[in-house]
């Protein structure tokens, strides 16, 4: 903030005083250490399953050393993803640009342009070490990194191998606590002259939720509360929402997504991915929670709501658990900054990729623009930047960390980013000038889950979405309607309020270049076979034969 002097009326000496005071401040701004930058990262990490978020069933499955960051500094309530799925959401932040500029639209069958700009090749530039551990997931290898040990492709929760420039090595253990121990390690013999940007990316909580084996039993004995929409019946909303392929009821699997046999059907997913992987003592521990787990529900026998309501338990334990992992490498990181003097000067930053359905709609997984999946934890602590215990609802992106990083490194961000830098806000700024609207475009259409093709447009309680392959549109007043049940663009009450987001839509769509029509784009590996990805219930429905 800039105060006016008018130094004609004063004093001489008051003159000087004052220019003292500007040059020590700018002399110690100059000498001032950039801030480091911990970014830890996780996959598909619901805001309902984060403590300061202050969900029930976060107030069950306890998050301390997450809300720690919150505490310590800022919570983001209002973070919305460009594009609600893993690889998209990660070529956002690393480029700061929409999927239709990055070229990264889905996860399936496509690589990073990997010699494209990107925020750590810029800090590098301006002196900083860059460093990635952990979940990558973006086809090519990673690039401005001085350091990166990541895993490949999804990665696996149990005994995962990891790439680094030397090629593939196998670990013995659990993913989230090798990326925290890898994570350490790097801090421990960087080049301490140098500040540095550490980016730590957990596969966890992701599909399907292997929990540490400490943490196997975990919660066993809790109920946990059940959304009001698990049942869920999409009246009210279109064809997307009816035709999608991630229901607890239809699309998750017993024995892939919750274990059931998982250990004795030797041809199923789980036991040729996971359970075969462990290690005969790893096996002991799994066996003893998952068979007794098992045997429990094959005596209960559930069937109809009841079978729901025993997936829906068993899922979000299995997630709650995979997240108290998170929660303890966020700890271990913390713990090692204050003990090595650099919490202070550290600027530290959890988020997750998008969010995640943990029963509302009766779903699981992301690609919906309707709030579960939309938002985004964001918690960023900056000792003597942001006050603690700050609280934002404007509307930030995934969009913002690239040009938020670079702000922070004091580096300038190039113009052709679309994203706003946070610092402002980080400082306490409370301008009108933040954006208003925020535009989204999910593309991956056939694929997992089925969610149709779909952009839109909001503004922090209406909800304009188009199925533009579909030629739908649905209008969700979020105030009136805060679990999104309703669609109200045939609503003639609601006429202004369509045609203002329908303006700002195409608005957006012209400023962030978003090239007009039907994006041509199409999944190629989907070939001939649109049903290729179909779920094993889907399949069943629909009369077709089980997938080899
Ligand atoms: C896997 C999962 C899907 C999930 C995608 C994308 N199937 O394919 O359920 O939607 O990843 O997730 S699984 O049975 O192999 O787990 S993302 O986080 O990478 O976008
Ligand atoms: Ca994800």
């Amino acid at each position: 903030m800039f105060t006016f002097i008018d130094y004609s009326r004063r004093p001489t000496k008051v003159f000087f005083l004052h220019l003292i005071l500007s040059l020590t401040t700018l002399s110690s701004f100059l000498h001032a250490k950039k801030p480091n930058i911990v970014f830890v990262f996780s996959d598909d990490h619901a805001t309902q399953a984060l403590g300061a978020y202050g969900h029930p069933i976060s107030k069950i499955a306890q998050t301390p050393h997450l809300d720690q960051i919150a505490k310590a500094g800022m919570r983001f309530d209002r973070c919305m993803v460009t594009n609600s799925i893993c690889g998209p959401s990660r070529a956002t932040i690393l480029t700061g640009k929409y999927s239709h500029l990055n070229g990264f639209f889905v996860n399936e069958g496509t690589q990073f342009d990997s010699s494209q700009q990107t925020f750590p090749k810029l800090m590098r530039k301006s002196g900083y070490q860059t460093s990635i551990i952990g979940k990558w997931h973006l086809g090519s290898d990673p690039t401005g990194f001085d350091h990166w040990d990541i895993l490949p492709g999804q990665g696996k929760y149990y005994n995962p191998d990891f790439k680094t420039k030397k090629g593939l090595r196998n670990y013995t253990g659990y993913c989230t606590e090798i990326v925290t121990d890898k994570a350490l390690e790097w801090l421990e013999q960087r080049n301490k002259q140098k500040p540095f940007m550490l980016m730590v990316q957990h596969k966890a909580p992701h599909r399907n939720w292997d929990p540490d084996f400490k943490y196997l039993d975990l919660y066993d004995d809790v109920e946990f509360p059940e959304p009001d929409t698990l049942f869920d019946n999409y009246e009210g909303r279109g064809t997307a929402a009816k035709d999608q392929d991630m229901s607890i009821e239809i699309s998750m699997e017993l024995n892939n997504d919750l274990k059931v046999d998982g250990n004795s059907d030797k041809k199923s997913r789980y036991y040729k991915g996971n359970y075969n992987r462990l290690t005969p003592e790893q096996k002991l521990l799994w066996d003893k929670y998952y068979n007794k787990r098992n045997s429990k529900f094959k005596k209960l026998n559930p069937k109809g709501r009841e079978l729901i309501r025993w997936k829906y338990q068993s899922y979000v334990k299995d997630y709650v658990r995979c997240i108290k992992s998170v929660d303890d490498s966020v700890g271990r990181l913390r713990t090692y900054l204050k003990k090595n003097n650099l919490l202070e000067n550290t600027v530290f930053i959890y988020s997750s990729d998008q969010g995640f359905y943990l029963g509302e709609h009766g779903w699981f997984d992301k690609r919906f623009m309707y709030d579960e999946s939309y938002r985004t934890p964001l918690l960023i602590s900056w000792p003597g930047v942001t006050k603690p215990g700050q609280s934002t609802d404007k509307l930030v992106s995934n969009l913002d960390f690239a040009q938020t990083f670079l702000a922070i490194s004091g580096t300038q961000a190039p113009s052709d980013m679309q994203g706003m830098s946070l610092v402002p806000l980080l400082k306490g700024s409370d301008s009108d000038l933040w954006r208003t609207h925020h535009y989204y475009h999910y593309y991956e259409y056939p694929g997992w889950h089925m969610v149709r093709r779909h952009e839109g447009v909001y503004d922090g309680q209406y909800k304009l979405l188009h199925y533009y392959d579909l030629n739908e549109w649905e209008l969700l007043d979020t105030h009136k309607d805060p679990k999104e049940m309703m669609n109200q663009y045939q609503n003639p009450e609601y006429k202004n309020v369509v045609a203002a987001m329908s303006a700002k839509l195409n608005d957006l769509k012209s400023e962030y270049q978003v090239p007009a029509g039907i994006p041509e784009f199409r999944m190629k590996h989907v070939g001939n076979d649109p049903n290729r990805y179909l779920s094993k219930g889907r399949r069943k429905i629909e009369g077709l034969p089980p997938k080899k």
